[in-house]
């Protein structure tokens, strides 16, 4: 198999991939539009032809219908639905399941394990949808077919005879529904673990630690309806336009509501800029709707000490006219700590808050002024502000801002983290965290008659840590591509192939699948847009957005083969085999009515009482959020707490640039659909990295060279080869370039403080001519 000159031992994702010179024009200037449409309708036709692109696109976050396997952004109320309630990316993401194409057995006879391993991410995704269990037996070289008995067997030997059962792993990525996700949980626990990390250890932990510990929860405090009432709306950290699509429509209201948009990202982002709805008329032709009213093109880092510099002005213009700018009533009644928060943020240097977020004073003045006339306010953000070390820090001053100005708990206002997988909320809701408290295990207990292990289990960033150890035995993981999505790509590899046994349930193929212990498992499952049919009739699955809206979903496709397993009953065929005497679980009922998952679940997780009515209503159900919903907080204090930290200066020694690690337009998280990237006005390759042309010039490069990018982290060095630079508009002394084919630059032991996620958008980094 063919591979291209830059690969090394040290860089698994530089393979062969039919990819040419790397292109670079204008970014663009807007979002969506005509071209967003005809490229949602190419993508499906080339991968499931036009009459089930038509009946698929038809169904998509339609009332009984199913929920878009994309993002985690939520859907309108039941009646106030577009005929095409879905946007280029979640198209790209149902083609890419929906696909007609098949990985069959003969597929595996004919592709070793290690030609497998040579193909590109792209690639693995393009083959088709897997369509049996497969399993590689000790010294095998190719995956051979399995039946489902056996594959529960081969599971259950390994995982008991394991001294402990915190010698596995179990990770989860956000697309498991809430059913199978407690199923599973409820089952690791069984077991005797809480070794249960997931892709939310890399996302939007650090928002649930900064809120958690501020406000009593950690989920976002907006509603649709609320978010369009706002009078500003600042997206920091996020790139909607690409990540969030749906949430440009909801913008565009709130903009001709009167809202104003601030933007504060390094990049200009074209879908934070301007935004043409390909569902009106107006937006297909016409110019669309100029969103961001301000753009700060802030440097990578520096919202800590953005948001410190305007709860300053906010404090100091109160202080100056009082009653003028803070909500008083608000703060005296509803939050602790505003002397302390007020004391350390009274004086602050101008000199380093401009080094550290690249922006004028004026900038940063009017920012502030934005805040002083609205009287209702919402801050978004996403990966651009947890995936820092002092992310939680920075978040927390986000949250102490809004609380300035009562900015939470009344319509048009609020913190608003955008989640990413489309059912990361509910996962987590439903149990899987490696920290649940004490009162769901006791709950667990309550229900099914054993008492859940207690110490904590390893999150992502510590499953890595022990991969790096060679202490994880049996590897097992619910959806994602664990191999790519974590930091020292290499480590964890290696991790991966010392383990006895690793296990994937997939609907696709991915690199976790050749990167394999001594033995290994692909376990197809279906996926949203599939028919679950058991012997209780068709089952649906439910899922909670960004909002905290549980829904259900419903796949109406025939399955790619009747050998693809609900994830529901994937869990419960293992249980039976490895736990069918702890405590009162009927595996064998649950695998087959999700109606009984949810009776359980109703009696175990609060707030889901009367779970199978209410998911039923059209559009589903609202769950309580006490600071949305009546401004009670869950915090020691009982009030919203003003949290006032330091804001230390990121240290960027001579020559160097931060790196963030961003997703394309054409890619969702490690699946690959393909090499544009049409916003940025990139095309042909991946592998490039933008610098702006003063930083080019500054370093005594230029545009079009192929050069190694090495990071830097206390003292060790990680190198990516054969990145071309591309002059790009972003702020100074930054840098971009597309995650994953970055984590090999970056470090398991950098993480964003308490919240352990991994620090994927401000790494030091050097550039170095080949
Ligand atoms: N089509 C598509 N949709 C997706 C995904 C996908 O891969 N493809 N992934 C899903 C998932 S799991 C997630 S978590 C979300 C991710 O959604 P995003 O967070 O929007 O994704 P990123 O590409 O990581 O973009 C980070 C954005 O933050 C900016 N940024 C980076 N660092 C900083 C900083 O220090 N300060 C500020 N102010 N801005 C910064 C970047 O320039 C970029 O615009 O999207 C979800 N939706
Ligand atoms: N450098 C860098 N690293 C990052 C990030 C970054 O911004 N920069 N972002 C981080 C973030 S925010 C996240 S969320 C993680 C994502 O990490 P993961 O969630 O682990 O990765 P994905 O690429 O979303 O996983 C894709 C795989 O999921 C499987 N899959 C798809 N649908 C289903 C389904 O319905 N069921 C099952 N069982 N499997 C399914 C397919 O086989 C597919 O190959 O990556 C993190 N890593
Ligand atoms: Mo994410």
């Amino acid at each position: 198999m063919a591979t291209s000159p830059d690969v090394t031992s040290s860089d698994p994702l530089a393979t062969a991939d039919p990819t040419g010179a790397a292109e670079a024009h204008e970014p663009k200037q807007w979002a969506a539009g005509l071209p967003a449409v005809a490229n949602s309708f190419r993508h499906g036709v080339e991968q499931m032809g036009l009459p089930r692109t038509a009946r698929v696109f038809g169904r998509l976050n339609q009332d009984q219908g199913f929920d878009c396997p994309s993002c985690a952004w939520p859907d309108p109320e039941a009646g106030d639905r577009h005929v095409a309630e879905f946007c280029e990316s979640g198209a790209k993401a149902v083609a890419w399941e929906a696909t007609k194409r098949r990985v069959d057995r003969d597929f595996f006879a004919r592709h070793p394990v290690s030609a497998l391993h040579e193909q590109s991410e792209w690639w693995l995704g393009q083959q088709g949808r897997l369509t049996e269990p497969m399993y590689l037996p000790a010294g095998g070289t190719h995956y051979v077919p399995v039946t489902w008995g056996a594959a529960n067997e081969i599971m259950a030997r390994h995982l008991k005879a394991l001294p402990t059962p915190d010698d596995a792993v179990f990770y989860t990525s956000g697309r498991t529904s809430n059913e199978a996700a407690f199923l599973y949980q409820l089952m690791v626990r069984a077991f005797g673990t809480n070794n249960l990390p997931d892709c939310s250890n890399m996302c939007h932990e650090s928002s649930g630690t900064a809120m958690s510990e501020q406000i009593g929860i950690g989920k976002g405090a907006v509603t649709l309806e609320s978010m369009e009432q706002a009078e500003l709306i600042v997206i920091a950290g996020q790139n909607p336009g690409t990540n969030a699509p749906r949430m440009l429509t909801h913008l565009e209201n709130a903009k001709k509501n009167g809202a104003v948009i601030v933007a504060v990202n390094p990049l200009p982002e074209a879908g934070l800029i301007r935004f043409k709805n390909p569902q009106t008329p107006r937006g297909m032709v016409g110019p669309g709707t100029a969103l961001a009213d301000d753009y700060l093109q802030i440097r990578l880092g520096g919202d800590h000490a953005l948001f410190r510099a305007v709860g300053h002005l906010l404090v100091t213009a109160e202080d100056a006219a009082p009653g003028t700018v803070l909500d008083r009533a608000f703060v005296e009644s509803h939050t602790a700590g505003y002397e302390e928060y007020a004391a350390a943020v009274r004086e602050i240097d101008w000199t380093a808050t401009q080094l550290a977020t690249g922006l004028d004073r004026a900038e940063i003045e009017a920012l502030a002024q934005r805040f002083v006339e609205s009287r209702a306010t919402v801050v978004c953000w996403a990966m651009g502000l947890t995936q820092h070390v002092h992310a939680v820090n920075t978040i927390q001053e986000v949250v102490n801002v809004l609380l300035l100005q009562g900015n939470i708990g009344k319509p048009g206002a609020g913190p608003c983290p955008v989640r990413g997988h489309s059912n990361v909320q509910g996962d987590r809701t439903m149990g899987i965290w490696e920290q649940m408290p004490q009162t769901f295990l006791d709950a667990i207990e309550g229900e099914f008659g054993f008492a859940p292990p207690t110490d904590h289990g390893v999150d992502a960033v510590a499953t890595v840590q022990r991969l790096r150890d060679k202490a994880v035995r049996v590897f097992f993981g619910m959806g994602g591509n664990f191999a790519m999505a974590t930091p020292d790509t290499p480590v964890v590899h290696e991790g991966l192939r010392a383990c006895d046994l690793t296990v994937h349930v997939s609907t696709k193929l991915n690199r976790s699948h050749t990167v394999t212990g001594t033995e290994a498992l692909i376990l197809p499952c279906l996926g949203r847009t599939d028919r679950d049919a058991t012997p209780r009739g068709h089952q649906g699955v439910t899922v909670e957005d960004s909002q905290g809206q549980v829904h259900l979903s419903e796949g109406r496709l025939d399955p790619p083969s009747d050998q693809c397993r609900s994830e529901v009953a994937i869990v419960t065929g293992l249980a039976e085999h490895l736990v069918p005497d702890v405590g009162s679980v009927d595996w064998h009922a649950l695998g087959e009515d999700n109606d009984l998952v949810r009776d359980h679940i109703s009696r175990v997780v609060p707030s889901f009482e009367d779970y199978n009515a209410r998911v039923r209503q059209p559009g589903g159900f609202l769950l309580p959020h006490k600071p949305r919903d009546s401004r009670e907080f869950d915090t020691p204090s009982g009030k919203a707490e003003f949290l006032a930290r330091d804001v230390p200066m990121l240290e960027l020694p001579e020559g160097r640039l931060l790196l963030q690690t961003i997703r394309s337009h054409d890619q969702f998280n490690t699946t690959i659909y393909g090499h544009a990237d049409r916003y940025r006005g990139i095309s042909g390759n991946r592998r490039v990295v933008l610098v702006s042309p003063e930083d080019l010039h500054r370093l005594g490069f230029h545009q079009g060279e192929v050069v190694d990018v090495v990071s830097e982290f206390e003292g060790t060095e990680r190198r990516a080869e054969g990145f071309t630079l591309v002059s790009y508009p972003t702020a100074r002394s930054c840098a971009a370039a597309y995650y994953p084919e970055t984590n090999v630059l970056m470090a398991a032991d950098h993480v964003a403080l308490r919240s352990n996620t991994p620090v994927a958008k401000a790494l030091v980094v050097r550039l170095e001519r080949r």
